[in-house]
């Protein structure tokens, strides 16, 4: 998919600030950090729409982004950063329970991971807890361009193991860098939506 158009609709933190549109949606989830606004970018081909920033705990909000009026992208806050207060993390905490058992425009989620590392234990409580609510999920394994080419498939494997992923799901290597990943992104982000 080609997007020509795209924009932040708003940053929410509250249910009555999503949209209130019937675009179907999916959302990004992943570890403060690993790439989930770039990952956006990378597929709308903007520089600079969701914004990033190479120190941990840049998106805050539920940010809702309208492509071409045909659907939406939700850049989430990312967990796992450890300079997070006790209360700010609980705050965190309700803000995805109430998004993710609530939104009905919700089609997936793509759960961005560091490929070159095995996920976390914060990785695999994600994927666990987005089945509970029986979400179709896509597993981008980012930052290919920091692993040697010949290792990535045996880094792919990994993770598809140490998560259990479900035979549905997919994981698409992927890199914001060098763009590799991204149609197969766009197919499968089509057929969630
Ligand atoms: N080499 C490389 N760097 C990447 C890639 N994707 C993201 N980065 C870098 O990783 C850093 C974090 O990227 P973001 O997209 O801001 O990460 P995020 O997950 O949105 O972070 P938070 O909003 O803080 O949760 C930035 O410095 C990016 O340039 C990639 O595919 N390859
Ligand atoms: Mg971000």
């Amino acid at each position: 998919m080609k997007v020509n158009e795209a924009e932040l609709l708003i940053s929410a933190v509250r249910q009555d600030q999503y949209p209130k549109n019937s675009l179907p949606e999916i959302a990004l989830a992943g570890r403060s950090n690993v790439g989930k606004s770039s990952f956006i970018n990378t597929l709308v081909t903007r520089k600079n729409l969701a914004r990033t920033s190479n120190k941990p705990g840049k998106t805050q909000t539920l940010n809702f982004y309208d492509l071409e009026g045909r659907m939406m992208f939700v850049d989430v806050p990312g967990y796992g950063y450890a300079k997070v207060s006790k209360s700010e993390r609980a705050a965190w905490g309700k803000m995805m329970e109430t998004y993710f058992s609530s939104r009905e425009n919700l089609r997936g989620v793509a759960v961005i991971i560091d490929s070159r590392h095995s996920p976390s234990a914060l990785d695999i409580q994600m994927y666990k807890y987005l089945k509970e609510f029986e979400l179709p999920v896509l597993v981008i394994a980012t930052k290919a361009d920091k692993v040697s080419k010949n290792k990535r498939p045996k880094h792919v494997k990994h993770i598809r193991e140490t998560l259990e992923l479900e035979k549905t799901d997919d994981i698409i290597l992927f890199s914001a860098e060098t763009g590799q990943g991204k149609e197969d992104a766009w197919k499968s982000i089509q057929a969630m939506v």
